[in-house]
């Protein structure tokens, strides 16, 4: 039986896993969890992801939550790819960058999606808090000058091939425009998101993305 992902597709969190998954060229199932209703808080998933949400993956009876121990999970599938690297300084240097991501990126770039798009599509609040959007401003240039001086001297995250932690860090960015983060001055990021957005599993995952939303 394939592996099976259960994401909300619009979701960057989601789009990191299905991506990896598409550039791995893995067999998978796409489960959905529709956040906009609440599936998240269904019994039968909240028995596999006590969280209440999503992603999970689950591969016959092992189940996985949390986006990049998933992303480790089916890079470890395909070891040959080099996503996740054999050699264990490589491979620190790219959890290190998955654990930024987790604690001072994704957490930056989630103000403003939550009061650019979620708040607005999905909760039908137009007022943007001041406050939070204060916050997040700090927070994401603090994030992205580290990101962008990483990116001035590397191709990617972590030197000069693609591995998860351009996936996780990444995925973030397929909401940029949507969710307007500061993200302007950033030249390198700018470079580095082009690099991305170039590759095949890329445009399928935003491709998957587009067909779930068409069907609304
Ligand atoms: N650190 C977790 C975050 C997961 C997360 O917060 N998912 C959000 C969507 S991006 C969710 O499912 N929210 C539903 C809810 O809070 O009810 C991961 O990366 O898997």
């Amino acid at each position: 039986m394939a592996i099976e992902l259960y994401v909300f597709p619009p979701s960057p969190r989601a789009f990191r896993v299905v991506s990896v998954a598409n550039h791995l060229d893995l067999p998978y199932q796409i489960r959905i969890v529709d956040l906009r209703k609440g599936e998240q808080r269904a019994p039968a998933y909240a028995a596999m992801n006590p969280n209440m949400r999503m992603p999970t993956l689950k591969d016959g009876d092992y189940v996985l939550w949390e986006s990049d121990a998933i992303l480790q999970y089916l890079a470890l599938r395909r070891p040959e790819a080099g996503l996740l690297p054999l050699d264990e300084r490589e491979r620190l240097n790219v959890t290190r960058w998955q654990l930024w991501d987790m604690a001072h990126w994704d957490s930056s770039c989630a103000i403003f999606v939550f009061e650019h798009v979620i708040k607005p599509l999905f909760l039908g609040v137009h007022e943007v808090d001041a406050a939070a959007i204060a916050r997040g401003q700090e927070n994401f240039h603090r994030a992205a000058r580290v990101l962008d001086g990483q990116l001035a001297h590397n191709e990617f995250v972590t030197g000069p091939k693609l591995t998860l932690a351009d996936f996780s860090i990444g995925s973030a960015m397929t909401m940029a425009a949507m969710a307007k983060y500061p993200v302007q001055e950033y030249r390198s990021i700018e470079r580095w998101t082009h690099t991305l957005e170039a590759l095949p599993a890329w445009q399928r995952t935003l491709q998957q993305q587009a067909e779930y939303m068409a069907k609304g």
